[in-house]
């Protein structure tokens, strides 16, 4: 294996970005130091032997991650996992990291393959696996989720029930069917008890099945953007290597997008752009507004929209990507927020981007209508079953501290099992879940693999366009208790996961497996 070649290769790349990511530890650091001086200029801090040049912590320009595209059918590619030094907000951290930083960006059609050799270069686990499987553990294992996928859950497939071990190296193959919704997806590990450290680390990435609004000009001669919303957390050393940096309600030190504390997002003035926001974050919801412009959703969860939903404030929940149009107004500096929002307690708030318009205006047009969007709504006469699922917590006594020992989260009074299958559906079948929410302190985000849902209604209001999605909020009792969704299980048999994805509470069992099987 050509490691050196490959670190490299990195390491110039990270360069060339500006400086975001060296593979120091890798190359060594007299190696490090002397590429670093010899292609960055300017002010080197005196933080040790592999030095990183300064980033200035915001307002710098947005910048998008690297895409790897399909040929000729297959997109053939490599993730590497490893820690690596990341400079974000002025913070240089050492996390757990795909590709030594910003994840790339995987473009492909419906009807492709993508092959993805994965190389887990993280070190051993120093940790045994405890009998309780929902407690946080062994945080270098790790596997791989195309989120949104209507694919197979089985063998080398969307299979999150792998296990893949630091040291080795595995081969991950998904083909998506020829009719797959074209939109925003993302990528993410899955491994349970490792998946909420290294997704809040930032191991998170972009996928695009190209091809949606295609026969929308307006769309079409929009600029897209890939914004992958993070919350930023580490502990003293800038690290995460305890649950405990994650779990508690002021765990967020601050938001970032890709990567980036508060970057500059520039347009000129009347410009349309497609912003493709994907919901990374580990754990909070974050309610955008962009000052004095609306934020115009043409699809969520990379569904298309039959109308275009034009709105001044935007839920993102853990999970969730929505497509926005921003059509730019005159020109200034306009501040992209994420307001105060009650989840149950306080979400994050703080700047996310300036949105700088400037230079010659250019007349641009947001679509008078879009296409039919892509899926049959499903009919009463359609529904084949019904079922009821609890998201539940045990909270902790008044006088407690809050550390996550304190805390179990469930589905149906039970942690998650990966030895036991609680839901089974037949292949074919067509059902209404209505997921309760009995947790008095949060609302919790519903989501399913393989199969996106209809949402009929939350809180016990009627969704008016019935939105498909593969995430959704189920609000806490007091803001009205439960969602209903209907979806088809249709296609792909095997066992796959449901759960919340707010990542602290999967992590610590709110989580069951679904089986589809074939009579
Ligand atoms: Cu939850």
């Amino acid at each position: 294996m050509t490691s050196g070649r490959k670190i490299l290769g990195a390491s110039r790349r990270g360069l060339l970005r500006g400086g975001l990511a060296i593979g120091g530890l890798a190359l060594g650091p007299r190696a490090a130091f002397a590429q670093a001086g010899a292609h960055v200029h300017g002010h080197m801090p005196e933080t040790g032997l592999t030095s990183l040049p300064v980033v200035p912590a915001m307002d710098q320009p947005l910048v998008e991650p690297e895409t790897r595209r399909s040929a000729n059918g297959v997109l053939s590619t490599s993730l590497r996992c490893a820690y690596a030094y990341r400079n974000i907000g002025g913070e240089r951290l050492y996390l757990r990291s795909y590709e030594g930083g910003l994840a790339p960006t995987l473009r492909m059609k419906p009807g492709e393959t993508l092959k993805i050799r994965l190389v887990n270069d993280l070190p051993p686990n120093r940790d045994r696996a405890p009998a309780n499987p929902s407690l946080p553990h062994q945080f270098n294992n790790t596997n791989f989720h195309f989120h949104g996928a209507h694919c197979s859950p089985s063998g080398i497939a969307d299979n999150v029930m792998r296990s893949m071990a630091p040291g080795r190296t595995y081969d991950i193959e998904i083909t998506l069917p020829e009719d797959h919704t074209r939109g925003t997806y993302w990528y993410h590990p899955h491994h349970h008890g490792a998946a909420d450290v290294q997704v809040a680390s930032g191991m998170v990435g972009a996928i695009v099945v190209e091809g949606d609004f295609a026969d929308v000009p307006e769309i079409v001669r929009a600029r897209e953007r890939i914004m992958l919303l993070t919350q930023v957390v580490h502990d003293p050393f800038r690290m995460i290597e305890d649950f405990g940096t994650l779990f508690s309600e002021t765990a967020t030190r601050f938001l970032a997008i890709n990567g980036q504390r508060r970057p500059v997002i520039d347009m000129r003035p009347g410009e349309v752009q497609r912003w493709r926001l994907v919901g990374s974050q580990y754990q909070d919801n974050m309610f955008l507004e962009l000052d004095r412009h609306q934020l115009n959703v043409i699809a969520y969860d990379g569904i298309q929209l039959g109308a275009m939903q034009s709105m001044k404030q935007l839920l993102m929940s853990p999970g969730q990507r929505a497509d926005v149009l921003v059509q730019a107004g005159g020109p200034g500096t306009y501040e992209l927020n994420a307001l105060p929002y009650d989840q149950g307690h306080a979400s994050p708030t703080g700047p996310l981007a300036r949105v700088v318009v400037a230079g010659e205006p250019m007349p641009m047009k947001l679509p008078a209508a879009l296409p039919k969007p892509p899926l049959e709504t499903i009919g009463d006469s359609e529904i084949t079953g019904r079922r009821t699922l609890v998201f539940g917590a045990t909270s902790p006594a008044v006088d407690a501290s809050g550390q996550w020992q304190e805390f179990t989260f469930t589905v149906d009074g039970k942690t998650f099992d990966p030895a036991r299958i609680d839901q089974r559906v037949r292949l074919g079948a067509v059902e209404e879940w209505t997921i309760r929410n009995t947790h008095a302190h949060d609302d919790h985000i519903f989501h399913i693999h393989t199969n996106p849902f209809q949402v009929m209604e939350i809180g016990g209001r009627p969704v008016a366009d019935r939105t498909w999605r593969d995430s959704v909020v189920v609000p806490r009792p007091a803001a009205g208790g439960s969602t209903v969704i209907r979806t088809r299980f249709l296609d792909y048999t095997g066992v796959f996961m449901m759960h919340c994805h707010m990542m602290n509470h999967e992590e610590l069992g709110m989580m069951q497996a679904v089986e589809v099987y074939k009579d």
